[in-house]
This record gives structure tokens, C-alpha cells and sequence, in this order.
């Protein structure tokens, strides 16, 4: 069986290897010169452990193959980003169209073709409609159906292999046909639905989630008020069976999380108040985080007359990685960097060095700060001793005092 991988960034890469490395033969295309030369010299372009190892040895054994171009074959995998149009929260598909043309004129009868990009509800019917505009001697000849992905950045070899999966044809007989493939690689189970049920279902695990820590951040909110510790509270609230709070934190970062209940704004804005409602307190937590910050420093001037020293404790989305993307610790250091202070230690025990953020070993930030803020729970500084001498803004609870 030879499968075309459309992208082969985060999730297709590795999908891609994977699928090889249990014997099909497998072409990854990609935009991007430079991935496909890396690749096809058997080294990685992206982060993730035991990668680079898998990668070489599917290379080496000519079942992966890189290239700027699709390519006849029985399964296409469509694994491009979903990013917002512009600068507003509306899905963009650009890249779903773009790479699904790119493999129409490929498309022979018998063939299987799977999204597996995060994607509006309707996404894969919008594709079938444009397959079929193309090429309509396909018509009821092809399998079609949608697949999202589920990994954790960091376990994804793992959970690529292990993790459920929900899988969404067309018909009924495009779901078979897909089950069958991801049987090839997946121990996990995998649940038959429909093609919606399947794009909604990816929207609404990202969700649920979101909306949870929505929930724990308003609390945290609220404790801050009525001189309740949140932390206690959670931890005493959970003690009954049937409840389970998640942790407040600085804000919801990375590309997931904080990204895909927009699939779902954008398109139901009358139904879908309270996934909105969870994006706005979960954007406004970080917001909140920086003014407590700025207020701390005027209290600290005010009381001590001169500037403080400010350490920031994490930039990372979330503990224990090194991504920094669309992190909501990066922004609340952005926004501290703005104010006058006497110094501003920045840490990040995760990355040894920062283009733009000169960083502080943790310790060392600990000890010389008058202001200490922690945003990001990271294992490190859960080693770090309590004190009293020192202002310490805990948003992550690290102390849980
Ligand atoms: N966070 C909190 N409090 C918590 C848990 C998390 O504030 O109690 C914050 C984190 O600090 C971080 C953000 O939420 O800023 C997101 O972190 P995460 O660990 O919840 O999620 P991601 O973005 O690393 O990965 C998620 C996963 N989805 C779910 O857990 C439902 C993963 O399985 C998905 O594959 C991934 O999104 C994705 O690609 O969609």
C-alpha cells in the first residue's frame, strides 16, 4: 500500500513515519524545500523525542521518501495547518484546498482520501463537492473521510500509536475503508462516526477543555477577591467524587487550546455563548496576570522608594516544554518589559538562550528579585524554598500558599 502525506509538519511527519515504519511505502510532500532535503537525508526539521531516529531508519529503508510534489498512490492524508484569516478568529481552510487540488489530478477509482487538519464542520463535504467539481467520473468511486489527530507534543510516537481515534467517512463505506487503513498503524481503538461527528468531536475535546480551565480561572479570580486560596479550594472541591476542577493558570496557550473553539465561534455565534465566554476569561486571565504585576511594582515603589527587581519565572505555554508559541507567559513578560524597574530577570530553565529575552538562571532570579512572578508551573521551581522577605505573585501554584 503507498500513502501521500500532504505536510508534513508537527502531525504529518510523524504520522507519516509511523506509517511507514509498519511497512507501507510512504511520500511526504511539503511546501517547503528545505524539510523535504532534510528529511530525505534522514534528519527532522521539528522537535519531538525518538523522531529523528524513526525518521533515519524509514529513510535508510526507502519506505519514506520526501518530496515537493503528490504522486499516484491508494491513500492521500491531507495534514496541513487550519490557521485564522488575517487577524480575526475565522478559520482559514486555504491550505485544505490547496493541498487537496494539488493531489485531484492523482485520484484513480478505489482510492482512499482522509483529512486529518483540525476543521470547520463541513469541511470534508466541501471537499468532496470540490473533488467531484474536478473529476466527477470519481463520483461514488472514491473513499472519503475525516480523522483528526490527538497527540500530545512531546509523547506523540506514543500516543500516534496507542491513543483511540475517531474516524468519519462520507458513507459508510468510506469509514471501513479508512478504519482499515489506521488499523495498520493504530493499537488504539478506532470509533466509526460520520464525517461531522468526526470534525465536531476533534472542535469539542479542545474545547471541553478550555472551557474547564475557564472555569478554574474564574475561580482563581474570584479567591482573589474573597482572600480565598484557590488552590485549597480546588484541591477540597475535588475531594468529592463526582467533581474535578482543573488548575488556573496564567492564561491558555499553544495551538490548540486556545485555537480551536474559534472553529466553532466562528461558525455557531448564537449557540456557542459559553465556549466564547471561556476563550474571553481565559484571554482576560493573562491580561489580569500582567496588571497584578504592574500594580505590585507600584505598591513596591511606593513602600520602598525606589524600583523593584522583577523576575519573571517561565515563558514556556505550558510546564515542563520548551515552546514558546503563542504562549500567554511570553505575552505577561512583554507586557512587564514595559515598565520601569530597577531589573527584570527572565527565566526559562527549558531553553539555554532567547533572540529577544536575555534569560537568568532560576535560582539566581529567585534569590535577587523583590517581586517574584511565577507563570509557569515548571518542576524546577517547585524545588524553590517559600519566603516571606520577597513579594511573590504564585499564578501557577507553585507553593500553593
Ligand atoms: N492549562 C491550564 N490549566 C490546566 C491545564 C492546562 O491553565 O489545568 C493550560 C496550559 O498551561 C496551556 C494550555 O492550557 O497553556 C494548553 O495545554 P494542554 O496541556 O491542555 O494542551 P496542548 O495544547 O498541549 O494539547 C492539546 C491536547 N488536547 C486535550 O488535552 C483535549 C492534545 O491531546 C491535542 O492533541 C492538542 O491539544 C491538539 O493538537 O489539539
Amino acid at each position: 500500500m503507498k500513502a501521500v502525506f500532504m505536510g508534513l509538519g508537527y502531525i504529518g511527519l510523524p504520522t507519516a513515519t509511523v506509517a511507514a515504519g509498519k511497512g507501507l511505502q510512504v511520500v511526504g510532500v511539503d511546501i517547503n524545500e528545505k524539510v523535504i532535503e532534510t528529511i530525505n537525508q534522514g534528519q527532522i526539521h521539528i522537535v519531538e523525542p525518538g523522531l529523528q531516529q524513526l525518521v533515519q531508519s524509514v529513510v535508510e529503508a526507502g519506505n519514506l521518501r520526501a518530496s515537493l510534489f503528490p504522486e499516484e498512490a491508494d491513500v492521500f492524508l491531507i495534514v496541513v495547518p487550519t490557521p485564522f484569516k488575517g487577524g480575526n478568529h475565522e478559520p482559514d481552510i486555504t491550505y485544505v484546498t490547496a493541498a487537496t487540488q494539488a493531489v485531484i489530478p492523482y485520484l484513480k477509482e478505489g482510492d482512499l482520501y482522509i483529512i486529518e487538519s483540525t476543521s470547520p464542520v463541513g469541511t470534508t463535504e466541501k471537499m468532496m463537492q470540490l473533488i467531484y467539481a474536478e473529476r466527477p467520473e470519481l463520483k461514488g468511486k472514491i473513499y472519503i473521510a475525516y480523522c483528526p489527530e490527538r497527540v500530545l507534543p512531546g509523547n506523540v510516537l506514543y500516543e500516534l500509536e496507542h491513543n483511540d481515534r475517531v474516524i468519519g467517512g462520507i458513507n459508510k463505506e468510506s469509514t471501513e475503508k479508512a478504519v482499515q487503513f489506521y488499523s495498520r498503524f493504530v493499537k488504539g481503538n478506532l470509533h466509526k462516526t460520520n464525517s461531522r461527528t468526526a470534525e465536531m468531536c476533534k472542535l469539542t475535546e479542545n474545547s471541553s477543555r478550555d472551557v474547564q480551565i475557564a472555569f478554574a480561572n474564574e475561580l482563581s479570580l474570584i479567591c482573589d477577591k474573597a482572600g480565598i486560596n484557590v488552590w485549597e479550594l480546588i484541591e477540597l472541591a475535588n475531594k468529592h467524587p463526582r467533581v474535578n476542577i482543573l488548575q488556573p493558570g496564567c492564561g491558555v496557550g499553544g495551538h490548540c487550546i486556545a485555537v480551536d473553539p474559534y472553529f466553532i465561534t466562528a461558525d455557531f455565534p448564537v449557540e456557542s455563548q459559553l465556549i466564547a465566554k471561556s476563550r474571553e476569561i481565559n484571554n482576560y486571565k493573562s491580561f489580569w496576570c500582567a496588571e497584578k504585576i504592574k500594580n505590585a511594582i507600584l505598591e513596591f515603589e511606593l513602600k520602598s522608594k525606589r524600583k523593584p527587581v522583577v523576575a519573571i519565572m517561565g515563558l514556556a505555554f505550558k510546564p515542563n516544554i520548551d515552546d514558546l508559541r503563542e504562549s500567554p507567559a511570553k505575552y505577561i513578560a512583554q507586557k512587564v518589559m514595559q515598565a520601569e524597574l530597577d531589573g527584570l530577570l527572565i527565566v526559562e530553565p527549558n531553553i539555554s538562550e532567547h533572540p529577544v529575552f536575555k534569560l537568568t538562571n532560576y535560582k539566581e532570579a529567585y534569590e535577587k528579585a523583590d517581586i517574584v512572578t511565577f507563570l509557569v508551573a515548571h518542576n524546577e521551581f517547585k524545588t524553590l524554598p517559600w519566603t516571606d522577605d520577597k513579594v511573590i505573585l504564585d499564578f501557577c501554584g507553585i507553593f500553593k500558599k
